[in-house]
Parts: C-alpha cells; structure tokens; sequence
C-alpha cells in the first residue's frame, strides 16, 4: 500500500523513489513484520494465559513434554497479523498473486483457529476431526488450484529442478497436483511443530529461500539468464515470503526452548500452505521438496512408522515424528531443534544452488 501511496510522490520528493524497489520493501516488510511479532508477543501471551488457552500434554509422548502443561498456544494468530500487515503495508497491493497468497493463509489459519479453538475451549473436545480438516484444506486448495488452471498465461508445465529441458505439461493433472503440494505443506509443517522452535525455524529458512526464488522469477533478466520461467509480477509474493521470515523470527523469540507459547494450528497450517502457494505461483512446487525437506523427512517418518506399525506391529522409530525419535534416544530438545535448523539451512543453499545447476 505504501507503494501505491508514496511511489506516486517521488516527483515531488525524490527520496521516495525508493519505494520503486522490491529489494527495499520485502527488506522492510521483513523488519516491520519482526517487529509486530516481537513488541505484541508478551501481551499476546499474557492474553493467552487469561483466557486459559493452555496446552494440553498427552501422557504417550516423551517425559520431557509433561512440565509443558499449560504453555499457551494459539500464538499463530500473531504470526498471521504480522505476516498479512505487513505484506499490505509493503507490497504492491493491486498485485492478484499477493491477495492469492494472503487468501489462502488466512484461509488456513482460519481452519487452524477453527481446530484449536474447539481443542481449548471445548469441554476436553478433540477439535476438528482429521476428516473435517483434510475436506477443508482439500476444498481451499482446490480453489487455489482452479485459480491457477484459468488464469490466463499460467502454465502447466512442471519445472523439474536440474533439468532445464525437461518440463512436462501437467495439463488438468496440475489441479490435484497444485492441491497435493499445498495439503501437503500444511500438513507436513503442522506434524513438525512438535519441539520448541522446531517448526518455525525451517520455516524462517524456506521462506528466505523462497524470497529469493520469487524475485529471481519474477524478474525478466534474472530467470533469463538462470533459464528458469518468467512469471510477470511473482516477484511481489518476495514481500510475503520476507514478512513470513520476518513475523516467524519475531515468534521465535518467544518459542524458542523453554517456549512460552506455542503457535498451535492456527500457526502451523497456514504457515505451510502459504509456502506451498508460494511454491506453486513461482513455479517450484518440486523444489519445496528439497527447501522444506525437513517438513518432508519428519511426514516420512510418520508414515513409515504407521505403515511399518499396521503391517508388521513394529516401530521403525522409538517415536514419529522423527524429532521425538531424538529425544526418545536422549539428546536434549533444543540440540534437536537446532540439528534440524542446521539440516533445513543446507537443505536451502543446495536447492537456491539447482537455479544455476541446470
Ligand atoms: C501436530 N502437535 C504436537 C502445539 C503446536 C499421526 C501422528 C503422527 C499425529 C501426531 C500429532 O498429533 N500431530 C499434531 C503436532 C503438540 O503441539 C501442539 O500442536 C500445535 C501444532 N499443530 O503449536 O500447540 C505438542 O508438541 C509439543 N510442542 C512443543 N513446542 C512447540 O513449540 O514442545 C509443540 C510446539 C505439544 C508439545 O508437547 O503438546 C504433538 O506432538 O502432538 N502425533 C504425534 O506427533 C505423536 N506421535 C505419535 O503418536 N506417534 C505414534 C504413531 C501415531 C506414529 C508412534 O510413533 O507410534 C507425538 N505427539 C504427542 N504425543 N503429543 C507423540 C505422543
């Protein structure tokens, strides 16, 4: 909005020339989304607590989870207020990719709010059942995908990382595909968020890697030179990927082990949908798999656990997700946490590195 409000005035006042940038204000969108995040936590949290949004801690997990009794939770809805203020503030707004974006985080977060909401205030209620939140994310997704498949110019076509020549047209088949990637996301971040920081953190680093995807394709001489599409305008969906980091890393002040409060679904589910929209606007939905591969190996390890479990009646792990596997085997939460972080940056560098490798 600031765009739309101050680039106008640079005539007049030549220092607002700045706001032509992209570079500029997805750098403070990021900045302005910290800071929402950080200066409106402690009172977000002290809120929590009043209203008794405590979180539950079942007696199957690890020991170590059990002094968490009562850590509020729900805390993604500052995470969704920092995210989508600051993206108004800072991005182009007349921009149908950013509203896109912003639909279906906030449509995700409602889903997430509509879960946890049921979960805290409910009368020991199990929120919504699988069932119920798989229908609405599938429905969302659908929409998002039908969004994509008639916009006019939208590709089919899949970018395969490393293989600039080959790009199969997905045709119909990118609808589901498009749901697949989306789902998929929000579901995979949602099992992560299972260890203090350990959810947002890879998410700070895929969104970073993302800013950096969706300028580089949204500009013509840039995906030129790197032989990757253009997508006119994707560029803009950097100033949401850079309030995502910047929100996330406000959040993380206050999550990190021992957190004191946690982002619940309302956190987690849009947070991953909003990365596989932005995977799919830029047109590097198979790259999400390397960006968010920690996101990746944490749903495999369930379902290999579950399916191991149903076909054999043994465990492959000591417990899924792949972070409790950790922990079950004595290493203490936050050398976990910071493990995988470690595991989610190398993950980044090697797939920005498939924008050259090609
Ligand atoms: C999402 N939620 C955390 C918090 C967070 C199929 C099965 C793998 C499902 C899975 C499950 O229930 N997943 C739900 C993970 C929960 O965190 C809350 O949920 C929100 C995210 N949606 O924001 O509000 C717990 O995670 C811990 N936590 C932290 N710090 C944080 O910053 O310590 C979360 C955020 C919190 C807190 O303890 O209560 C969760 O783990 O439930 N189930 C599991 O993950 C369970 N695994 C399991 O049952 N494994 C089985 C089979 C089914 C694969 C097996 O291995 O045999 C584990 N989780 C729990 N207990 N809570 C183990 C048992």
């Amino acid at each position: 909005m600031l765009y739309l409000l101050l680039y106008p005035l640079h005539t007049e006042f030549a220092a607002l020339n700045v706001f032509r940038y992209l570079s500029f204000r997805l750098i403070y969108a990021a900045i302005t989304a910290f800071l929402i995040a950080f200066v409106l936590a402690p009172s977000v949290i002290r809120r929590l607590q009043a209203i008794k949004v405590g979180q539950h801690i079942r007696e199957d997990g690890p020991s170590s989870h059990l002094s968490k009794e009562g850590t509020p939770t729900m805390g993604g809805i500052l995470i969704l207020f920092a995210v989508i203020l600051a993206t108004v503030l800072w991005a182009d707004i007349t921009n149908p990719y950013v509203w896109l974006a912003l639909g279906a985080t906030l449509g995700y977060g409602m889903i997430g709010f509509a879960d946890d909401y049921r979960k805290f205030t409910g009368s020991k209620s199990k929120g919504l059942t699988a069932g119920q939140k798989i229908v609405a994310q599938g429905l969302l997704a659908l929409a998002i995908g039908l969004f994509f498949y008639y916009l006019p110019g939208y590709s089919t076509k899949l970018n395969v990382p490393f293989f600039k020549n080959f790009t199969p047209d997905l045709g119909l088949f990118y609808i589901p595909f498009a749901v697949l990637v989306i789902v998929g996301s929000s579901n995979a971040v949602n099992l992560t968020d299972g260890l203090d920081g350990l959810a947002v953190g890879p998410v700070m680093i895929a969104a970073l890697a993302y800013t950096i995807v969706a300028y580089v394709v949204g500009n013509k001489i840039m995906s030129d030179y790197l032989l990757i599409p253009h997508i006119d305008g994707a560029g803009e969906l950097a100033v949401f990927t850079a309030a995502i980091f910047g929100a996330s890393l406000g959040f993380l002040w206050f999550n990190t082990y021992p957190a004191t409060v946690f982002m619940g679904d309302v956190g987690s589910l849009p947070l991953g949908a909003a990365l596989g929209t932005v995977a799919v606007v830029s047109k590097h939905e198979l790259l999400l798999l390397l960006v968010g591969g920690v996101f990746v190996i944490e749903a495999i390890s369930v379902i290999f656990q579950v399916a191991s479990f149903k076909s054999r009646g043994k465990r492959i792990f000591l417990m899924a997700p792949i972070h409790h596997h950790f922990e079950m085997k004595g290493w203490e939460e936050p050398k976990v946490v910071v493990r995988l972080w470690i595991i989610a940056i190398l993950l980044a560098l090697l797939s920005l590195s498939t924008l050259k490798l090609r």
